[in-house]
């Protein structure tokens, strides 16, 4: 089998380049990056997952690289995850190795990562079979630890293929964003898309509308956040308006911030829809309508159905709302270790129920309307499960009771907001110490932004808390 049908395919046979791939002002070329990244995967002593320390640095890019090219699957691990949030991803993962900084308590070897390391005479990339796993994704449910996404090679190949196909991507592009790399948009559209295609990648370090201004590119990656945050600062915006594709995901892209981005850039922005256990499934497309509110048409190989209550199709008028389910290679291979959640989420005839409301209408366009569930949070295009906020708060001997729901924010989407009966006096004192300690038992972006005391929550005759009567 020849390279050419790896999934890093552009970066193997591509057009080899000086400047591939920059990381927060760290250069790597196509032959340097390779031979780091092959010199990493030779260390690695078996075929048990890699644990990387997702840090934005090139050092992530080869680690990650270097488990692919090795045949390994590669699990990135938030860099300010706590240890409550490592120990469970090590455990569950059963990692064996460990690239980065050796965190307190950790018990796995740790393998050396060295920019300039030169490839070991005769190492080539392993070409592991389709169905293999490649990257195995932490990310929350609705209730208890985050679950690991198992996702293969040929799934990630089969959305990053139908992306190129939606957005024009080229050899000749230059991709910019600053996004985390250890989910689905900024590692494996933001580095892997690049790598697969051939494009230069230059990743900003943060993703601040002065660094996506001060960094020329073709194509911009942005959760809403950022643009939002990019609409405030016309200068910049008008400055990436000479790119090719700006494009949002992760969340929803408020209305107004589609008109103003398409009003300071002189373009409208590109909104695209999935999930982690989905990749990147409903789109607009370079050459086809961008609408406001709307998340695009199905990419290539992916089929989508909208079901009402007794399982019917909803009508395709753009107003009918149901259930969003998604069929097609680009699905994850499971939960890692959790075969019955695995089964649960995906329906007899073979489709995954996403959990998302949606409305379709007669061009095919997809309109995301909300979730069905409101235990899973979007603050900051990071999704977030209230079940693992409770658990973490409840930890702690002054939280009698509590529960965390997600309320609209202006520049975060949604903002986590913890409710909470105390055991004992309450001040501002007592919130942000319960902050600081979701901050740093899980990760920064898990930490409410808000806890409320209140002396009882609403429960229904069951005790079932009804968060809906929490809304504000
Ligand atoms: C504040 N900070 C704290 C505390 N309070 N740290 C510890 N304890 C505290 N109590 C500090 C943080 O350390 C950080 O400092 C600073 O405050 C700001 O942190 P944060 O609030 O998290 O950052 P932000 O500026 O509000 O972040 C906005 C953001 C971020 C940059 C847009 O939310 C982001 O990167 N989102 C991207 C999420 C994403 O990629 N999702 C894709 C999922 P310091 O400066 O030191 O850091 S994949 C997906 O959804 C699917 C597949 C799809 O469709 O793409
Ligand atoms: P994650 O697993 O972090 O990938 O989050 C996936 C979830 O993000 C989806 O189930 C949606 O609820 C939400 N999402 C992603 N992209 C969009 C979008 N363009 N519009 C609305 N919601 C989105």
């Amino acid at each position: 089998m020849s390279p050419s049908s790896h999934l890093l395919s552009g970066l193997l046979d591509g057009p080899g380049r000086a400047d591939a791939v920059e990381v927060a002002g760290t250069s790597l070329s196509s032959e340097q990056l390779v031979s780091a990244a092959l010199a990493f995967g030779a260390r690695l002593s078996g075929p048990e997952p890699v644990a990387v320390h997702a840090t934005p640095t090139a050092e992530t890019v080869v680690a990650v690289v270097g488990g692919l090219l090795a045949g390994v699957p590669v699990v990135p691990v938030p860099p300010d995850a706590g240890p409550g949030e490592v120990a469970h991803v090590l455990r569950d993962s059963g990692a064996s190795a460990w690239a980065g900084p050796r965190p307190d308590g950790l018990d796995l070897p740790v393998v050396p990562l060295d920019l300039a390391a030169s490839a070991p005479s005769g190492a080539s990339p392993d070409l592991p079979a389709a169905d293999a796993t490649s990257l195995i994704l932490y990310t929350s449910g609705t209730t208890g630890a985050p679950k690991g996404v198992e996702l293969s090679s040929g799934a990630i190949a089969a959305g990053l293929d139908g992306l190129v196909d939606a957005w024009q991507w080229s050899e000749e592009d230059t991709l910019v964003h600053g996004l985390p790399l250890f989910h689905t948009h900024g590692l494996i559209l933001g580095v892997l898309g690049a790598l697969r295609v051939g494009s230069r990648v230059r990743h900003t370090g943060r993703p601040t509308p002065e660094a996506y201004a001060a960094t020329p590119g073709s194509m911009y990656f942005g959760v809403p956040t950022v643009w939002s945050r990019v609409a405030a600062a016309p200068g910049a915006a008008r400055a990436i308006g000479r790119a090719r594709l700006l494009v949002s995901g992760s969340a929803p892209l408020p209305a107004p911030v589609f008109e103003a981005i398409a009003g300071l850039a002189g373009q409208a922005p590109i909104e695209r829809y999935g999930m982690t256990e989905t990749m990147i499934t409903l789109s607009a497309r370079a050459d086809g309508e961008r609408r406001a509110g709307w998340v695009g048409l199905p990419i290539t190989g992916v089929e989508t159905r909208v079901l009402a209550e007794d399982g019917s199709e909803v009508p395709a008028d753009g107003e009918s709302i149901g259930r969003l389910e998604v069929r097609g290679p680009v699905l994850f291979s499971g939960y890692l270790g959790r075969p019955e959640t695995t089964a649960a989420s995906f329906t007899r005839d073979g489709w995954f129920v996403t959990g998302d409301l949606a409305a379709r209408d007669a061009s095919g366009f997809h309109r995301i309307v909300g979730r069905e569930s409101v235990d899973l949070i979007k603050s900051g295009g990071y999704r977030i499960g209230a079940g693992e906020i409770e658990a973490s708060l409840l930890a702690r001997p002054e939280v009698a009771e509590v529960a965390v729901v997600g309320e609209p924010d202006p520049d975060l989407g949604q903002r986590i907001v913890a409710w909470v009966v105390a055991e004992g006096p309450t001040g501002d004192d007592l919130a942000q110490s319960l902050v600081d300690h979701v901050a740093h038992d899980l990760s920064r972006h898990k930490r409410p932004r808000e806890v409320r005391f209140t002396d009882s929550l609403p429960r229904n005759a069951m005790g079932k808390v009804q968060k809906k009567q929490l809304a504000p």
